[in-house]
């Protein structure tokens, strides 16, 4: 791999952690002020990451282990999350994926423990977009990352929001990575591109809502319109309009996210994902990637998955 995309996959990891660290301590917060953000921000103590980082490691273990087979073995990786949740189940996970993966560790089977689910109509979190991250490393075009997305998520997320918000994040940290980090990012064709990657009408209002909102929006007003909550129609958004207000500066883009309140750790960490994928590890803050919690370990993963990333 040229270090290049080292650099390039370490952003993309590292910066999905830190933005999970780093809002934790803020989820379900309505209004993050600055200085309590300021404050966080420069203290000393460790960052811990939460069930984001737990399950974006999963993935990209996942993706490391199978080597040169299938990317993706659904009935695999299920299992592997279920085995994670089950080691650290003090990391903050969401009630559905609680649920499922407790199903899934009891022996109940995937397809029947997801349906299981918010009555029968499965989850509609942001569970399986938030983790999705190492995909893009690996996918070779749009619509691979879209179809890698899809399969990872349906093993929790039988809703099709769930699947839906997971593609949307994969394909936008696909097409951050593959920009080019010497122009500024094309902010109209890169959510051209999202909408024609994302088929269904559901997510075409929201990036237009992006494209509409005003470049000096506070995260509150783009909050109010794109919502900040812990679904996948109302946070993915939130985090891809963070991303596009700082696409050169991920702890901007970060800060930005959480700010907004809500799911900020998993807000965040998706706008970390995609900031840190266009930077690479030199955009992200090193006082922060000193105290982040099992750093070598995302790094070490990182690099594995670098000589992946297809050259375009
Ligand atoms: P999830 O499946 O519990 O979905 C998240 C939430 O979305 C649920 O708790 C519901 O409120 C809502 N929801 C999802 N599907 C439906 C449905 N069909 N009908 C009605 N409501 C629905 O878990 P997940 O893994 O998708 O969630 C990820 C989130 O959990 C992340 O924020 C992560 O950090 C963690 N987390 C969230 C909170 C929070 O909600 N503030 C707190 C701790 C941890
Ligand atoms: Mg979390
Ligand atoms: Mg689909
Ligand atoms: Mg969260």
């Amino acid at each position: 791999p040229s270090a290049n995309t080292t650099a390039q996959a370490r952003g993309t990891l590292l910066g999905a952690a830190l933005g999970d660290a780093l809002g934790a301590r803020f989820e379900g917060e309505d209004v993050v002020g600055g200085p309590s953000l300021v404050a966080h921000d420069r203290a000393a103590e460790p960052l811990r990451y939460t069930d984001d980082t737990a399950q974006t490691i999963v993935l990209a273990r996942h993706l490391v282990q199978r080597r040169d087979r299938a990317p993706v073995d659904e009935d695999a990786l299920a299992t592997d999350l279920a085995r994670a949740w089950q080691a650290e189940p003090w990391r903050g996970y969401g009630a559905g994926s609680r649920q499922v993966l407790e199903l899934v560790a009891a022996g109940v089977p995937w397809p029947e423990a997801t349906r299981a689910c918010f009555g029968g109509h499965g989850s509609y979190g942001n569970g399986a977009a938030m983790r999705v991250a190492a995909l893009a490393l690996i996918a070779t075009s749009l619509t691979h990352a879209a179809q890698l997305a899809d399969r990872t998520a349906k093993v929790t997320h039988a809703h099709q929001h769930g699947r839906e918000g997971a593609e949307l994040q994969a394909c936008a940290v696909f097409l951050a990575l593959h920009s080019d980090p010497v122009r500024p990012l094309d902010r109209d064709h890169y959510l051209d591109e999202l909408s024609r990657a994302l088929p269904s009408t559901s997510w075409h209002g929201r990036i237009d809502q992006i494209r509409a909102m005003p470049p000096t929006a506070s995260p509150s007003y783009a909050a109010s319109l794109l919502g900040n909550d812990a679904t996948a129609i109302r946070s993915v958004p939130m985090a891809l309009h963070s991303f596009l207000r700082y696409p050169d500066h991920p702890a901007e883009a970060i800060r930005y996210a959480i700010r907004a309140g809500g799911d900020t750790d998993t807000i965040a960490s998706m706008a970390g994902a995609l900031a840190g994928a266009r930077t690479g590890i030199h955009g992200l803050p090193v006082t922060w990637l000193e105290r982040l919690e099992n750093a070598d370990r995302i790094r070490a993963l990182a690099d594995r998955l670098a000589p992946r990333i297809p050259r375009t």
